[in-house]
């Protein structure tokens, strides 16, 4: 895979349409192969405020071509289209699903429950909401790698991410039968996460934080947001190509809720588009967030599917490939209406 990073000053966001649209003159262009959503037109953003629309590549032909490449398949599953990933917290504290899924069996009989519905399964030991202690590497392999031999053990083929901040932990995981790495800090709390990805071959989610879990509240500031995700995911992206990671295997999350008010996170889902001039396939967490209880007042995250499902809708009209969910069954109806009008229903 040729690759080459966007020009760090500017942002090239497209202007998604869906495939429901009325015809139109202008080239359709594809969005990231996706079989839903086309663009003609970007929005060129510099750091200065300057925001003007571009409809011809004359200027912009690398970030137009990348903007429109077809995403490299995740572990075989091919991302013309949004994938739901499962999320699967096998932890005692969770904010959603703390302490009801730990045992194997009640780990595999959820697994196989989201698997009617989602794609892939996201497995996590450790808590990252905001301020979760860190949990001990043994703890943590104690808690993941044994479910992800038993969903293996049991048949499960579907690709599993490790949601871990710790090489050894992601190790374990991946000897275990995993196949992804999900790291929240993006190689910054491990140094040896790097390695392991460029090793492994697996690919590895690089997600916007600051700081770590414990205090990444106190350091939700910033002069603009987008451009502060985009700076640092430009950083991480230059940091995995430098490691030796291939750049088909990275996949570029913005966050959402980590070190960031309701405002950064808003504004992070109305620009969802301005991350696709890396042309990686992106990664959208947003399930049954805070900032969903602060704007409706769901105080408990139970209580927030709905708003959760709207958010993933977002995502979904926004070209995201990876929607990662609690509610799987909730999110697959929304999702296969909003496919079906996009012009992708086939009468029996
Ligand atoms: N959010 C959480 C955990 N892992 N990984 C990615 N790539 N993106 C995210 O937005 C993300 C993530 C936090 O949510 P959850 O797993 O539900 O809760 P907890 O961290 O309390 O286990």
């Amino acid at each position: 895979m040729s690759f080459s990073l966007p020009d760090p000053d500017q942002i090239l966001q497209p202007l998604p349409r869906s495939g429901a649209s009325a015809a139109q003159t202008a080239p359709r262009r594809s969005l990231g192969g996706s079989r839903h959503l086309w663009w003609n037109e970007a929005r060129l953003s510099g750091r200065d405020g300057t925001a003007a629309e571009v409809r011809d590549d004359a200027h912009h032909g690398a970030g137009f071509a990348r903007i429109s490449a077809a995403r490299a398949d995740l572990v075989g599953l091919s991302l013309n289209q949004p994938r739901i990933m499962g999320i699967l917290n096998v932890t005692p504290d969770s904010f959603s699903d703390g302490g009801r899924h730990n045992l194997p069996e009640a780990a595999l009989a959820r697994a196989q429950e989201m698997l009617r519905d989602a794609e892939i399964l996201d497995i996590g030991g450790e808590s990252t909401r905001p301020g979760a202690a860190e949990v001990p590497v043994a703890e943590e392999i104690a808690r993941t790698a044994p479910v992800i031999a038993a969903l293996r053990a049991a048949g499960i083929t579907a690709p599993i991410s490790i949601d871990t901040r710790k090489a050894a932990v992601a190790e374990a995981a991946l000897q275990a039968g995993a196949n992804i790495i999900n790291d929240v800090s993006a190689m910054r709390f491990d140094p040896d996460m790097a390695a392991l990805a460029a090793q492994s071959g697996a690919p590895i989610v690089l997600m916007h934080s600051v700081a770590t879990p414990e205090t990444m509240q106190k350091h939700a500031h910033y002069d603009d947001v987008l451009w502060a995700v985009r700076d640092h995911l430009f950083q991480r992206v230059e940091a995995a190509l430098s490691a030796g990671i291939r750049p088909e295997n990275l996949i570029l999350d913005p966050g959402i809720g980590f070190g960031k008010t309701t405002a950064h996170d808003l504004q992070l889902l109305r620009d969802l588009g301005s991350f696709h001039e890396f042309g990686l396939p992106l990664l959208l967490g947003a399930s049954r967030k805070k900032f969903i209880g602060a704007i409706t007042g769901a105080a408990t995250a139970s209580e927030r599917v709905s708003g959760s499902v709207a958010v993933a809708l977002q995502g979904a009209a926004s070209g995201v490939q990876i929607l990662r969910v609690h509610d799987t069954r909730e999110t697959r109806q929304a999702l296969s209406i909003w496919q079906a009008i996009q012009g992708n229903y086939h009468e029996e």
